[in-house]
C-alpha cells in the first residue's frame, strides 16, 4: 500500500513541557484540518519541525515517541538551523523578495547554506520512510530544494509541492543570489501549486527564462519528465466557522461586544505583524475618514488585532514602533470621552473571540500589500451567517481573485481605501446580502477540502499522464513484432522526418545532407511496392527536392505548407498569409544583434530563429525570452510558436505536419501506419495518427509516440532491417 507523506517547516501542533511533561494540543488552523483526513489515516505521516527550540536527546525521543501516536514525525533543528534556516534564508530573504520587499532581503551567504543542509534533513527523515509508490506532498518557501532532493534518490516517486505565499514577477526572483538552484530544486515536484494563475505565471517565467527548460501552456519540461504549473486557491474549513457563531460562548461574547461598542460600527482588522500587511497605509486611511468626515466621530471604531511575529527583527520591530505610534497620533487627536477610535491589541486571541468579532464586526478591513491567499477574509465570510456585514479586500490578495464581490483597493491607494470605507458603511442591507450571499457560495464550495482533493487528484492525473508519456524503447522483442507487422502488411504508409531523425544534428544546416547509406535505405524502402514513403520535414521545399526529388518519394515541406506527391509538381496549401512576418521579423532581427551565433531561417509561411551556433546556456536562455515576447505579438494573429532541437519557428496554425501528413492518408486505406520523428513538430504527426500507428520518436522517451529509439543512428538500423523484409512480403 502507497503512503502519502506530508512535509511542511511547522507540525501542526503546539508542544509545551508542563512540569517536565510534554503535552501536545493539534493546530486547529485550515491546513491541518484539511489535510486531517490525510496524514491521520493508516500509514500516512506527517513531516516537520515541532517548534522547540533545542532538546536533548532524552527529551527528542520523548517527544518523537508522543509525536509518533498521532502520525507526526518531527525533524529538530538547532538554535543556529533557527537562526540561519528559518529566520534567517526563509524570513529574511525568501520572505521580503517574495512579497515584492527586495529592498529588505539580505543575502547571507551563511543564510542559504544553512537553508541548504536543513533541507537536506528534512530529506532524511522523509527517506528514511518514503517508498517509490509513496506520494509526497511538500508544503511552503522553507522547504523549495526538498523536491529536488528527494527526487534525486528517488527518481519515480510522486512529488507535490505548493507555495502558500506569493510567487514574485521574474524581475524580483531573479535578484537572488540562488535563484537557478531554487528553480532547479522546485521542479523535483511532479505538481507545483500556488494560490493563483499569477503566481504560477510568474513561476514559469521565471523558470523558463533562468533555466534551460521550456515550458508549453503550464507544463515544464526537465529532465525528460512533465512538470505541472497550476493554481489552487486555497479554501478554509467554512462549516467549523458556521458552528463556531452558534456556540453559546461566542454568542456570549458577541453580545458583550454589541454593548461595548453600543451606537458604533466596527471596522475589524486582523493581521499578523507584517511589512507586507499595510497596516499603515490602513490606519492612514481611517484617520482620513475621521478627518475629512468629522461625522463619524464616535460612530465607527477601528478595532484592530495584530498578532505578535518576529519582532526581534529590526524591521519588524520598527514597524510596530510606528504602528504604535499612528494608533497613539489618531486616538490622541480624535478621542473624546465615551470613544476611542482605535482599539489597537497586539496579542493573539482564543478562536471563540476571533469568531464573536467576525460575527459582529459591520466591515472586515483586509489591505495587504501582498498575499498569498489570505484567510481572514475567507473566514469573516464563513461568519456572516446572516448574511450582511462588508468586507473590503486588497487586490494584492489572493483572495481578491475569488472574493470578487468584496469591495476591492489598490491599499497604496490611500484615497481609495478611505472611500471604501465610506462605501462600506452605507452600504444598503440588500446589496450587502447580496454580495455577502455569492461570497459564501464560493468560500463554501471552494472549501479546504475541496482544495486537498483537487490537488491530489491532480497529482495523480499528473503521474499517469507522466505515464502515458513514456515511449517505450524498441527493445529485442518489440522488435521482432514490429517487424512481423510489417511483413504482414500490403499497404504500408512510412512518414519519415529528417533533421535529427534520419541524420545527426550538424552546426550548420546546410552540412546536414544526406549520404550513401541513407540513399541507400531510402531506395530500398521506396523499391518496395508495397510501401508509400512520405518525408515529412520542417525544410524548404526546394532543398528537399535538391536532395529527394529524384527519388519514388512524396514529400512534405515546411511542416505542410508544401506538399509533393511522386512524380507530380509541388503544390501549397492554399489561403495562408504571411503579412504578419513584418512585425515578427524585426524582433528576431533583435535576438540575432543580441545573441552572436544566432540566425533567422525564412521560408515561405515561417520563419525561424535558429541558435545551434550559440554559446550553451546562453541560446536556451535567449530563445526562452524569445517566445515571451512572441507570445504577445503571435496571440492575435493565429500563429504558433514551435521550439524546436536549437531552434524556434513561428508559423500560421494552420500549418502542421500531424494535418498535413492525415490528407496524405485519408487517401487510400493503408494497414501499416509507421512515422519516425524527432522533435515537437512530429508530436502534432504521432498524436494525429490512429492507435495503432508504429509512431516512433527518435532521441527522448518523453512524446505522445509508442515507441523511442536513441538516437539517427539507430533509426536507421531499424530502417535499414524493415527494408529487407520487403523480399518475404514480396514473395
Ligand atoms: C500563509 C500566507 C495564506 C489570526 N489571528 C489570530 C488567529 N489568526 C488566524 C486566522 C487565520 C490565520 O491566523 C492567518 O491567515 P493567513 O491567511 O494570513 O495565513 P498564514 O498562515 O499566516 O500565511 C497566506 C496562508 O498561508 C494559507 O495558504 O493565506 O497568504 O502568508 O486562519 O484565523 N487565530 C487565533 N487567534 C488570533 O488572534 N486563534
Amino acid at each position: 500500500m502507497s503512503r502519502t507523506i506530508i512535509i511542511s517547516n511547522r507540525l501542526p501542533v503546539k508542544i509545551s513541557e508542563v512540569n517536565g511533561v510534554f503535552e501536545l494540543k493539534q493546530s486547529e488552523g485550515g491546513l491541518a484540518t484539511g489535510l486531517g483526513s490525510i496524514y491521520r489515516q493508516g500509514d500516512n505521516m506527517w513531516i516537520g519541525w515541532p517548534g522547540l527550540e533545542v532538546l536533548s536527546e532524552e527529551k527528542q525521543a520523548e517527544v518523537s515517541e508522543k509525536l509518533s501516536e498521532i502520525n507526526l514525525n518531527p525533524v529538530f533543528l538547532s538554535q543556529d538551523e533557527i537562526n540561519l534556516y528559518y529566520e534567517g534564508f526563509s524570513n529574511e530573504v525568501l520572505w521580503p523578495v517574495f512579497h515584492y520587499h527586495p529592498t529588505y532581503a539580505k543575502y547571507e551567504q551563511s543564510y542559504w547554506e544553512s537553508y541548504v543542509s536543513v533541507n537536506h534533513k528534512f530529506k532524511e527523515a522523509v527517506l528514511k520512510i518514503a517508498e517509490p509508490g509513496d506520494v509526497i506532498w511538500v508544503h511552503d518557501y522553507q522547504l523549495l530544494l526538498l523536491p529536488g532532493l528527494i527526487r534525486a534518490e528517488q527518481p519515480d516517486i510522486t512529488i507535490g509541492f505548493f507555495q502558500h505565499i506569493p510567487f514574485p514577477s521574474y524581475e524580483l526572483f531573479r535578484l537572488i543570489p540562488w535563484r537557478a538552484e531554487i528553480l532547479e530544486n522546485m521542479l523535483g515536484a511532479d505538481l507545483l501549486g500556488f494560490h493563483t494563475f499569477d503566481d504560477a505565471r510568474h513561476f514559469l517565467s521565471a523558470a523558463t527564462r533562468i533555466l534551460p527548460v521550456h515550458s508549453s501552456a503550464n507544463v515544464v519540461n526537465h529532465n525528460d519528465r512533465q512538470i505541472v504549473i497550476e493554481s489552487f486557491p486555497m479554501g478554509i474549513d467554512n462549516k467549523r466557522f458556521e458552528e463556531l457563531t452558534q456556540r453559546e460562548e461566542v454568542k456570549e461574547t458577541a453580545t458583550m461586544l454589541r454593548t461595548t461598542f453600543k451606537g458604533c460600527r466596527l471596522v475589524l482588522t486582523i493581521d499578523r505583524l507584517d511589512y507586507s500587511k499595510g497596516v499603515l497605509q490602513r490606519l492612514h486611511a481611517f484617520e482620513m475618514l475621521l478627518q475629512k468626515n468629522p461625522e463619524y466621530i464616535e460612530q465607527v471604531v477601528l478595532y484592530m488585532i495584530i498578532v505578535p511575529s518576529r519582532d526581534t527583527v529590526p524591521q519588524y520591530k520598527e514597524l510596530r514602533d510606528e504602528i504604535d505610534k499612528i494608533v497613539g497620533n489618531i486616538n490622541s487627536c480624535y478621542r473624546t470621552l465615551k470613544w476611542l477610535p482605535v482599539h489597537y491589541y497586539y496579542r493573539s486571541f482564543p478562536e471563540d473571540m476571533l469568531s464573536a468579532l467576525y460575527y459582529t464586526a459591520d466591515v472586515c478591513l483586509v489591505s495587504p500589500m501582498r498575499d498569498g491567499m489570505n484567510l481572514v477574509s475567507k473566514e469573516y465570510v464563513a461568519s456572516r451567517t446572516n448574511e450582511n456585514g462588508v468586507l473590503i479586500l486588497s487586490e494584492m490578495a489572493g483572495a481578491a481573485k475569488e472574493l470578487v464581490d468584496a469591495i476591492i483597493v489598490n491599499p497604496n491607494n490611500i484615497i481609495e481605501v478611505y472611500k471604501a470605507i465610506i462605501q462600506a458603511l452605507n452600504m444598503p442591507a440588500e446589496e450587502q446580502r447580496c454580495r455577502m450571499k455569492a461570497m459564501r457560495e464560493v468560500v463554501s464550495k471552494f472549501n479546504i477540502r475541496h482544495w486537498v482533493k483537487i490537488y491530489m487528484d491532480r497529482l495523480n492525473e499528473v503521474k499517469q499522464m507522466q505515464q502515458s508519456m513514456q515511449a517505450k524503447r524498441i527493445g529485442p522483442q518489440s522488435l521482432t513484432n514490429l517487424e512481423q507487422q510489417y511483413t504482414a502488411a500490403s499497404k504500408r504508409m512510412i512518414f519519415l522526418d529528417y533533421d535529427g531523425t534520419l541524420v545527426g544534428f550538424q552546426i550548420n544546416p546546410e552540412q546536414a545532407s544526406p549520404d550513401e547509406e541513407l540513399y541507400s535505405i531510402l531506395e530500398q524502402l521506396t523499391s518496395d511496392p508495397a510501401n508509400a514513403v512520405v518525408l515529412i520535414s520542417g525544410r524548404k521545399h526546394d532543398t528537399l527536392e535538391n536532395w529527394f526529388g529524384h527519388l519514388p518519394l512524396d514529400i512534405i515541406a515546411e511542416h505542410g505548407v508544401w506538399q509533393k506527391r511522386r512524380e507530380q509538381e509541388w503544390l501549397q496549401i492554399p489561403g495562408l498569409s504571411n503579412y504578419w512576418k513584418n512585425d515578427v521579423q524585426p524582433v528576431l532581427e533583435t535576438y540575432v544583434d543580441r545573441t552572436p551565433g544566432s540566425f533567422i531561417e525564412e521560408k515561405t509561411y515561417s520563419l525561424a530563429w535558429h541558435y545551434r551556433k550559440v554559446g550553451e546556456g546562453l541560446g536556451e536562455l535567449r530563445a526562452n525570452e524569445l517566445m515571451s515576447d512572441l507570445r504577445f505579438i503571435t496571440a492575435d494573429q493565429g500563429l504558433q510558436i514551435l521550439p524546436g532541437n536549437k531552434v524556434i519557428e513561428i508559423k500560421n496554425v494552420e500549418v502542421n505536419k500531424g494535418k498535413a501528413a492525415l490528407t496524405l492518408l485519408d487517401q487510400c486505406d493503408y494497414d501499416y501506419i509507421l512515422a519516425l520523428g524527432d522533435d515537437h513538430t512530429d508530436e502534432d504527426m504521432f498524436k494525429a495518427f490512429p492507435s495503432d500507428a508504429v509512431t516512433i520518436k527518435i532521441g527522448s522517451h518523453i512524446s505522445a509516440a509508442r515507441y523511442y529509439l536513441r538516437d539517427h543512428r539507430e533509426a536507421r538500423h531499424f530502417l535499414k532491417n524493415l527494408a529487407l523484409k520487403k523480399s518475404y512480403v514480396s514473395e
